[in-house]
C-alpha cells in the first residue's frame, strides 16, 4: 500500500500529540531518575520501561476522540510533571519517593525543619516546560486538524491493542525486577529502587495497586461473632496468673537495641582462638540472656522484627505489614509508654522511607523518628552511617532527651554482604574462612560488637545505666540458606536436617537491669514476639492485643513461626515437610495429640494476627471501649 507524502504529512500532524507526548515524557520521567541517583545512573536500565509506561497511557488515550485524546494527553501531561516536582522536592529532604502511605499518614514536609519553600527550587518547574510546547501545539493542530473521524470501534481497537503492548512489555520489566529483588515488589522496601529502575510512573501505578488490592483484602468482613472470638482469645492470651517483676521498670528509662543481623552463632564463639564478640559476651555477663530466643520475621525483614518487639503481633504472611498497614491503629510499644508520659523516639541512621518506617512510627506514635537526617554523616561503614558514628551520636542525643524515655536504637554495619573490610578494620584472623560470606559476616559482627561495647560502656559511665533498662537483640538471620552450608562447616555440624537449621536461626537477646540485677541465663524457647508483652508487665502498661507471652510470667514456651512452624522447647515442627523433630535426640517423631493441638494453635494465632491487621480490628475494639 503506497502512502503519498499528503497523507503521511497528515498521518504525521494528526499523531503530532501522541509523539510530542512520548518524547516528552519519557525525557521527564528519564530526567527524573537521574536526579534521584545520578551516581548509579544508567539511562538504559530504565528508558524501556518508561516507554512502556507512557505506551500504556497513550493507549488509553486512543479511546477518546481527536480534540478529547490531545486534551487526555495535556492533562496526563500536567499530572505527570506535578508528581515529579512533588517527588523531586520530597526526595530533596527524605531521600525517598511519595507513596499512598505517605499522603495518608501526612507524613509530608510538614514536619521538616527547613520550609517546602526552601526545598523547591526554581529548576523544578522546568518539568512544566514542555506544557509551553503542547500549547502551540494545540494551536497548530486546532487549525491543522484534518486528521479524519475515527470511529468507536476502531478507537476501542487502538485502545486495546497499544494499551496491551504497552502493558504486556510493562509487565515483563516489572516481573523481570520481581525475579531481581523476589521481595521488593510486594513489601516496596526501598521505593526509590523501583522508581529509578522502573520509572516514577510505574511506581506510583504498582504503589496504588499495592494499596488497592490491600483495602480490598480489608473489604472482606469479619463477623461480630469472630471479632469477639479474637477478643476473648487476646484477652485470655495476656492473663497472667502470677506477677514477677511487674512495674520493676516504673520510672526507668527503656533503651531497646535492635541489632542488624546479630545470629546467635556467633555468641561466645571463637574462631582462631579469638572472640568473635567478646563485647557482647561481657555485657550479656551482666545481664539476664535468653539462649533459646528465636527472631520470628517474615518478608518484611528488619520491619518485621520492629513489629514484632513493638507491637506483639506476626508480621504478614507476604509483603511487609510496615507497608501494607501503616494506616492502622496499633497500641503499640511507643504509644502505651507515651500514654505513661515517657518520650518515645527510634533512632536509625538510614534513610527514613527505607521500609516505610516515618510513614509506620507516625502510625504506633513515636514522638520522634531519628532518621538520616537527623546526623552527621560523618563515617560510612557498610549500607550508610557507621554503628561507631550513630552510637556515639545517638549518645549525645539520649542524654538531652526528657525522662523517663523509650528510645528504640537501630544499628546498621553488619548488613549483608559484610564486605565493607576496610570499614569494618576487623583485627579478626578469619582464615580459613576469609572470601567466603561467613568470613565477612565475622569481621561485620566483630565491628558491630565493638562499637555496642563502647556505646553500653558509654551508657554506663554516663549514670544513665542506673536508672534504665536496656534490651538488646538480633533482628534476624546473618546467613542466607543458599550459604547454610558454610554455616554448618563452621558449626561443625554433619549431616545437617531441618532441625540443625532451624536451631541455628536464634538471635541473642539480653535484658540488662541497673546493677547487673537479675543477671543469669533463661533457656525458655522465646521469640520476639514475646518481647513487648514482657517489657509491659516490667513497665505496667496494659496487655491487651499482644499474641506474645510475658517471659517473666508464662509457662508457655511455644515459639511460633509465620510459615506455620513452632516449637515448644521440646519438639521443633517444620511445616514446609510437616516433620516433627524431637529436640534433644534430634530424631524425626509421630505428631501427637498435643502436637497436632499445638499445629493447629500456631495457625490460629496466625489467622488472628491477620484478621487484626487486614481489618483493624484494634481500632474496631478501642471504639467499642
Ligand atoms: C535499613 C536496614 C536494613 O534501614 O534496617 O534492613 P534489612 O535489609 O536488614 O531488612
Ligand atoms: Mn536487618
Amino acid at each position: 500500500m503506497n502512502i503519498n507524502s499528503n497523507q503521511l504529512k497528515n498521518f504525521l500532524i494528526s499523531g503530532l500529540d501522541i509523539l510530542f507526548f512520548l518524547i516528552l515524557v519519557t525525557l521527564k520521567l528519564t530526567l527524573f531518575d537521574k536526579s534521584i541517583s545520578p551516581e548509579h545512573f544508567n539511562y538504559k536500565l530504565v528508558i524501556k520501561p518508561i516507554i512502556y509506561s507512557a505506551i500504556c497511557l497513550i493507549g488509553i488515550s486512543l479511546i477518546f476522540k481527536n480534540k478529547g485524546r490531545t486534551r487526555f494527553l495535556y492533562i496526563t501531561n500536567i499530572i505527570i510533571s506535578l508528581i515529579l516536582i512533588a517527588d523531586t522536592v520530597y526526595f530533596r529532604y527524605f531521600k525517598d519517593v511519595i507513596s499512598v502511605g505517605v499522603l495518608r499518614n501526612g507524613v509530608m514536609l510538614g514536619g521538616v525543619k527547613s520550609s517546602v519553600t526552601d526545598l523547591i527550587k526554581a529548576q523544578d518547574f522546568l518539568y512544566l516546560l514542555d506544557i509551553l510546547i503542547f500549547i502551540p501545539l494545540l494551536m497548530l493542530y486546532k487549525k491543522y486538524n484534518i486528521s479524519p473521524k475515527i470511529s468507536i470501534y476502531k478507537r476501542l481497537a487502538s485502545f486495546i491493542i497499544i494499551f496491551t503492548i504497552g502493558a504486556v512489555w510493562d509487565g515483563l520489566s516489572i516481573y523481570k525486577m520481581s525475579l531481581d529483588q523476589p521481595r521488593l515488589i510486594t513489601t516496596m522496601y526501598n521505593r526509590v529502587y523501583i522508581s529509578k529502575f522502573l520509572g516514577d510512573i510505574n511506581f506510583h501505578v504498582l504503589d496504588l495497586y499495592n494499596v488497592t488490592s490491600n483495602k480490598i483484602a480489608s473489604l472482606k468482613t469479619i463477623s461480630p461473632q469472630k471479632e469477639k472470638e479474637i477478643k476473648t482469645y487476646l484477652s485470655k492470651n495476656s492473663s497472667n496468673t502470677t506477677s514477677n517483676m511487674k512495674n520493676i521498670g516504673k520510672g526507668k528509662n527503656l533503651i531497646m537495641i535492635q541489632v542488624e543481623a546479630l545470629q546467635q552463632f556467633v555468641i561466645n564463639a571463637k574462631i582462631n582462638d579469638q572472640e568473635i564478640t567478646p563485647n557482647l559476651n561481657r555485657w550479656i555477663k551482666k545481664s539476664l540472656y535468653f539462649d533459646n530466643f528465636f527472631y520470628q520475621v517474615a518478608s518484611g525483614n528488619t520491619s518485621d522484627a520492629e513489629f514484632l518487639t513493638n507491637n506483639s503481633l506476626y508480621p504478614a504472611a507476604s509483603g511487609a505489614v510496615y507497608y501494607m498497614y501503616a494506616g492502622n491503629t496499633y497500641s503499640s510499644l511507643a504509644k502505651e509508654m507515651n500514654d505513661k508520659n515517657y518520650y518515645t523516639s527510634v533512632l536509625h541512621g538510614y534513610s527514613e522511607g527505607f521500609w516505610n518506617r516515618n510513614v509506620m512510627y507516625k502510625a504506633e506514635k513515636f514522638d520522634d523518628f531519628w532518621g538520616e537526617k537527623s546526623y552527621n554523616l560523618d563515617e560510612t561503614v557498610g549500607l550508610g552511617l557507621s554503628d561507631k558514628s550513630f552510637l556515639n551520636q545517638s549518645l549525645v542525643k539520649m542524654q538531652k532527651f526528657k525522662q523517663p524515655f523509650y528510645s528504640f536504637l537501630i544499628t546498621l554495619s553488619s548488613h549483608f554482604p559484610y564486605d565493607d573490610t576496610k570499614g569494618y578494620d576487623s583485627d579478626l584472623n578469619v582464615d580459613p574462612i576469609e572470601d567466603t560470606l561467613t568470613g565477612d559476616y565475622l569481621n561485620g559482627i566483630h565491628y558491630t560488637d565493638a562499637q555496642l561495647g563502647m556505646f553500653l560502656d558509654n551508657l554506663e559511665k554516663s549514670g544513665m545505666l542506673d536508672n534504665s533498662i536496656v534490651i538488646l537483640y538480633g533482628d534476624h538471620y546473618a546467613i542466607p540458606k543458599d550459604k547454610t552450608n558454610e554455616l554448618y562447616n563452621f558449626e561443625g555440624i554433619k549431616n545437617p536436617t531441618d532441625l540443625n537449621w532451624f536451631q541455628l536461626q536464634k538471635v541473642p537477646m539480653l535484658i540488662h537491669f541497673p546493677k547487673d540485677d537479675y543477671k543469669g541465663i533463661n533457656h525458655s524457647y522465646t521469640g520476639q514476639i514475646d518481647i513487648y508483652p514482657t517489657i509491659a508487665n516490667m513497665f505496667n502498661l496494659p496487655q491487651k492485643y499482644m499474641l506474645g507471652h510475658d517471659l517473666f510470667n508464662t509457662k508457655n514456651e511455644t515459639v511460633m513461626f509465620r510459615n506455620g512452624s513452632f516449637t515448644d522447647g521440646t519438639t521443633f515442627y517444620v511445616s514446609w515437610t510437616n516433620t516433627y523433630y524431637d529436640i534433644k535426640t534430634g530424631n524425626i517423631v509421630p505428631e501427637t495429640a498435643q502436637l497436632r493441638n499445638l499445629k493447629d494453635k500456631t495457625l490460629v494465632n496466625l489467622e488472628y494476627s491477620d484478621d487484626i491487621l487486614n481489618h483493624n480490628l484494634i481500632k474496631k475494639f478501642e471504639n467499642k471501649k
